[in-house]
């Protein structure tokens, strides 16, 4: 079992798909395990983006994530990486495959709606600049066992 962290980007909440959004990762059968409205600071910005620094779009990445509330959430699954990015689509909206939230919702590579983690290794550092332990939550689904080929319960 995986966690990765989406966030929700500024565009996503100001456009109103935050609710359209989260539904595309739960109704795949990925777990909520935690879940936040926030601002995101330069500082944190910096921390989060610190891989694209002194590239051309730095400045416009940094001003954009930080230029309104965003959604962040933790969400779990067996390959919950590769699948939440498989969901999101292709770093540009433009070349993202219809049926992704980019490829349905986006048009430009600077307001491309959502964040997805994109490694185990980014995913545990993403995890724990966003969330401290306590947020995070364990719990089961009923529907679990129909997601996760999990043991059925009987139902006759
Ligand atoms: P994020 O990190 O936002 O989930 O996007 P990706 O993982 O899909 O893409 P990325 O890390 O390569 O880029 C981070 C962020 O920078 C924006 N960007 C990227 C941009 O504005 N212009 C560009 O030319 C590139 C490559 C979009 C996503």
């Amino acid at each position: 079992m995986e966690r990765t962290l989406i966030i929700v980007k500024p565009d996503g909440v100001q456009r109103g798909l935050v609710g359209a959004i989260l539904e595309r990762f739960e109704r795949r059968g990925l777990k909520l395990v935690g879940l936040k409205l926030m601002r995101i600071d330069r500082s944190l910005a910096e921390q989060h983006y610190a891989e694209h620094v002194g590239k051309g779009f730095y400045e416009g990445l940094v001003a954009y994530i930080t230029a309104g509330p965003v959604v962040v959430g933790v969400l779990e699954g067996p390959d919950a990486i590769e699948a939440v990015r498989a969901t999101v689509g292709a770093t540009n909206p433009v070349k993202a495959a219809a049926g992704t939230i980019r490829g349905d919702f986006g048009l430009a590579v600077g307001r491309n709606l959502v964040h997805a983690s994109d490694s185990p290794a980014s995913a545990r550092r993403e995890v724990a600049l966003f969330f401290r332990e306590e947020e995070l939550l364990s719990y089961t689904r009923s529907s679990d066992p129909w997601l996760l080929e999990q043991a059925i319960p009987p139902v006759w």
